[in-house]
């Protein structure tokens, strides 16, 4: 999977190379290009916003620079996101689906966004990662980057991903390690009984519980639970 990336941060993205992502794109199995939307400027200032028209709060992000930024780069066939607090809300479903693409550009806006024009040029999908608003597009580039890499084959184990499946559309059950007796508390017994059918029932129960003290909207139209 490629991504390439539009923003005018690109040194956020740092973080992405620590952990289970980076140890993907050193594998080689990820690529994150990153491309500075500033280097495009043609500004002495290297000036990238302007005031917005009819006025108003703010500053607003210029379509040549943007678009000029996109130009840079030769894959015209690259579905490109934009990430936007008015985007589709993201989903695990939509990931998924994501993850089936070989190449993604994704375009981060800053200050109160993009000119409008640029976006309905080059924009296939805008997606929000959740009902409110951070400074920028970055983080939820990197959400949406680290969400997808998970399902490109070789990132993490297979089971893992395997595993959220078995208790598909509900709350994940407790997971319990070393020491078996914390604080005076044991590890559930059956856990420790190594009779794996029982643990399997007793993990969907726990699962099941869980979603319906915690998340009751979640089993809607799933009555048969
Ligand atoms: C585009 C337009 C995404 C991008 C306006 C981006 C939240 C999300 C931004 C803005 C974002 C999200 C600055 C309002 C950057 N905030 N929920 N901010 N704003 O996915």
């Amino acid at each position: 999977m490629k991504f390439d990336v539009l923003t005018l941060f690109p040194e956020m993205f740092a973080s992405m190379q620590a952990s289970v992502i980076g140890r993907a794109i050193q594998k080689r199995i990820i690529e994150m290009n990153l491309v500075n939307i500033r280097d495009f400027s043609k500004d002495k200032h290297k000036k990238v916003d302007d005031y917005p028209y009819g006025g108003g709060a703010g500053m607003v992000m210029r379509p040549d620079v943007v678009y000029d930024a996109y130009q840079s780069l030769t894959d015209k066939k690259a579905k490109v996101i934009y990430l936007s607090p008015q985007g589709e809300l993201l989903t695990q479903k939509k990931v998924q689906e994501l993850s089936k693409e070989n190449h993604l550009i994704l375009l981060c806006g800053h200050y109160e966004g993009i000119d409008q024009r640029v976006i309905d040029e080059i924009v296939d999908e805008e997606i929000s990662i959740g009902d409110y608003i951070v400074t920028g597009g970055e983080l939820p580039a990197m959400v949406l980057m680290d969400a997808i890499s998970r399902y490109v084959e070789g990132v993490i184990k297979e089971e893992a991903v395997q595993e959220e499946s078995f208790v598909e559309g509900l709350l994940e059950y407790p997971q319990y390690t070393r020491p078996e007796i914390f604080l005076n508390k044991k590890v559930p017994d059956v856990l420790l009984s190594g009779h794996h059918a029982n643990i399997e029932n007793w993990r969907k129960e726990k699962a099941l519980e869980i979603t319906k003290r915690k998340r009751k909207e979640m089993l809607k139209g799933k009555e048969n639970f």
